[in-house]
């Protein structure tokens, strides 16, 4: 699976571009709300470009580095933003407007790009350091995305959180840091106890290969520490709500022996703690999207196909199977960027 992102042009030529014009006309808005958010699937609003509730279509084609996107409500966007070998993807609503703002973290900058969907504006923001993992989500409930970053040192994994309700401008840079796993765990940040804060989490590996990896996180609602064994060494996580209970579910991908096998997923849902095993996709072809597509606030398993560049899409709770092909072959799929 592909965590870094290769992106061949630079992002100022994105001011140029007459796509860029076009990505920025969108209406209507909504202002974002003052206070106490209801609960929301932020998965989806970092990829609803057009504000209809369902997540859109989005690809990253290598070759002409544009994010290529099929907006559910009709249209698409075709803009170019990143450079390749140094970015991470990150989208999220950094403004709050429930739109989806293309973003991009330069790991070589340790520079954050990001284009509001409210304003049009690229805002640059110089935050973390180069190493860093960007875990950028909200984590103060106000329904911004804030920047954040994963520190990994020999011992600890330290998080530093810029919150936007912290942060009202650009050039402020009020941060809150605090250690949470130790270096060898992977991030997994969520909203697991849903209060609309996103909580720190890491996956910890077993000590066997037939051990059960452990998620640790640190709840927002009480600070205190929620510990659950889902896994196995080796699977990649894939939160999401797929239960729809605003609590984000821990989940892992399990890829096959063979290029040929299926991808297993495997769910536990928060709202009754059961399993929910689906295969969905191909182990050498396939990378993981899910999302919500279909605007019924529950993540959908889905997969983009490398080979026949097709999203397909699995309700989690009717199962029912959809698809749509979208992008050519060699394309990334913009939704995987949170896979660890
Ligand atoms: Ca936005
Ligand atoms: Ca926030
Ligand atoms: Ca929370
Ligand atoms: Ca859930």
């Amino acid at each position: 699976m592909i965590r870094k992102i290769f992106i061949f042009a630079s992002i100022l030529l994105l001011l140029s571009l007459p796509a860029f014009a076009q990505l920025t006309k969108r209406a209507p808005r909504r202002q974002p709300p003052a206070k106490s958010p209801p609960p929301v699937d932020k998965l989806r609003i970092a990829m609803d470009y057009d504000n209809d509730g369902k997540a859109d279509f989005a690809v990253f084609n290598h070759a002409t580095n544009k994010w290529n996107i099929a907006k559910s409500g009709g249209g698409t966007i075709s803009q170019q933003f990143g450079i390749r070998g140094q970015d991470y993807f990150v989208p999220g609503d950094y403004d709050g407007d429930s739109i989806g703002d293309l973003a991009v973290f330069r790991d070589s900058e340790h520079k954050w790009y990001i284009m509001y969907s409210s304003t049009s504006a690229l805002v640059t923001i110089d935050f973390g350091l180069s190493g860093d993992e960007p875990v950028a989500r909200d984590y103060d409930g106000d329904g911004k995305t804030d920047l954040a970053v994963a520190r990994k040192s020999t011992s600890v994994i330290t998080w530093i959180i810029r919150k936007s309700t912290a942060n009202p401008v650009t050039t402020a840079n009020v941060t809150e840091s605090t250690d949470w796993g130790f270096a060898a765990d992977s991030t997994c940040p969520g909203d697991y106890d849903g209060d609309g804060k996103f909580d720190l989490c890491v996956r910890r590996a077993a000590t066997t290969d037939t051990g059960l990896t452990t998620f640790i996180t640190k709840l927002s609602t009480t600070g205190l520490q929620e510990s659950v064994a889902w896994g196995l060494n080796g699977d990649l996580i894939i939160a999401g709500d797929y239960d729809g209970d605003f609590k984000t579910d821990y989940a892992v991908l399990r890829e096959g022996k063979l290029q040929t096998d299926p991808l297993k997923w495997l769910i536990r849902r928060s709202s009754d703690t059961t399993a929910v095993v689906v295969d969905l996709g191909i182990t050498g072809t396939s990378y993981n999207a899910q999302n919500d597509y279909d605007g019924d606030n529950r993540t959908d398993l889905a997969v983009w196909d490398n080979s026949t560049a097709t999203f397909t899409i699995v309700n989690a709770l009717t199962m029912t199977s959809s698809s749509f092909a979208w992008g050519v072959v060699n394309d990334y799929p913009i939704a995987s960027y949170q896979t660890r």
